[in-house]
């Protein structure tokens, strides 16, 4: 009899799927090798299955039956193949995006990368600027001034267990902590979950990680389902049009009503309420600058890939 499961990590040709708290060893292969289009793994954690347990093995082990339709996913370009996706997690309801309170300006431009792929991807964002014990909350702020009552965002230091108000927010939802190496994505589920015991890395002097976590596993914490992945940087979303960038920015949404054209990707078209308001003060210098450098990215690359 065929049951339902939960993908929760993947290993070369296997993926290991957990239904009613046991995990099962699934082979993929036969018709789920060959993945959709413009991706090569046909899985992704969080992804759910249904599959059959196998007799007699000495692990638990199951066939592959059916892969349910995503709800939504978190992707990027396949570091060894730029034309395909690599899917880190599926079906998820909430994006923890983590940046380092000691390299926050150096991260903006991730968390904004990240922004986009929750609200073009329909998840919640929640912010979490963790190592609070290293830079103060009153000298990061002016940096998230752009978020400020748009965005949830959590200070917390996963050293000293300030853990603000993070821990209720994980019940009954599909989370993924993602974020740059070393900004203390798996220290953060450690504190909130003990026994968890997620491997953490070390950050060499300028502060960068050693990408500690190197495949994404989902686990159960604090009443909800948490997907830890390995820090990226780049996240894609090439399918955008240009112009479609900037509707994922929520701080923006009054400023862009006031543009005089609907397509408006608010470089140096005429009558922009965007650009305006960077003038104004109310949009930072700073949100606007890492705009453009995605924007360029954004081009560049679909220029590359032909798209
Ligand atoms: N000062 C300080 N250091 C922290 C804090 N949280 C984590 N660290 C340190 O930051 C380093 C990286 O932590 P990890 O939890 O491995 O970071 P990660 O984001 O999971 O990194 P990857 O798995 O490489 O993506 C470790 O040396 C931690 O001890 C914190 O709140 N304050
Ligand atoms: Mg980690
Ligand atoms: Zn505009």
């Amino acid at each position: 009899m065929a049951l339902n499961g939960t993908v929760v990590r993947l290993h070369g040709q296997h993926a290991w799927i957990r239904s009613d708290g046991t995990e099962y060893m699934c082979a993929v292969r036969g018709k789920f090798k060959q993945g959709k289009r413009k991706e090569r793994s046909p899985l992704a954690v969080g992804d759910l299955v249904t599959f059959t347990p196998l007799p007699d093995g000495e692990e638990n082990e199951g066939q592959l039956e059916s892969i349910e339709e995503r709800r939504t996913e978190l992707y990027r370009a396949h570091p060894r193949f730029p034309r395909q996706r690599q899917v880190l997690a599926a079906n998820i309801d909430l994006l923890v995006i983590v940046a380092g309170a000691d390299l926050l300006s150096e991260q903006l431009l991730t968390v904004d990368r990240l922004l986009i792929s929750a609200y073009s991807q329909g998840f919640i964002p929640l912010i979490v600027i963790n190592k609070i014990d290293v830079v103060p909350r009153p000298e990061l702020e002016p940096l998230l001034r752009d978020f400020a009552g748009v965005i949830d965002i959590e200070y917390v230091s996963a050293s000293n267990g300030e853990l603000g108000t993070l821990k209720g927010r994980f019940s009954g939802k599909t989370a993924v902590f993602a974020g740059p190496s070393g900004v203390g994505k798996s220290s953060i589920m450690n504190a909130l979950e003990p026994g968890l015991g997620l491997r953490i890395g070390h950050v060499d002097k300028e502060g960068e990680g050693r990408h500690t976590t190197t495949h994404a596993s989902l686990v159960p914490m604090a009443g909800g389902l948490v997907i830890d992945t390995p820090g990226v940087r780049d996240f894609g979303f090439w399918n955008l049009e240009l112009h479609e960038i900037s509707l994922y920015y929520p701080d923006w949404q009054t400023a862009r009503e006031q543009c005089r054209f609907n397509t408006c990707t608010h470089r140096h078209e005429p009558g922009c309420g965007v650009k305006a308001a960077v003038e104004a003060g109310t949009i930072s210098q700073g949100r606007y600058g890492r705009y453009m450098t995605i924007l360029r990215e954004s081009w560049n690359e679909q220029e590359r890939l032909g798209y």
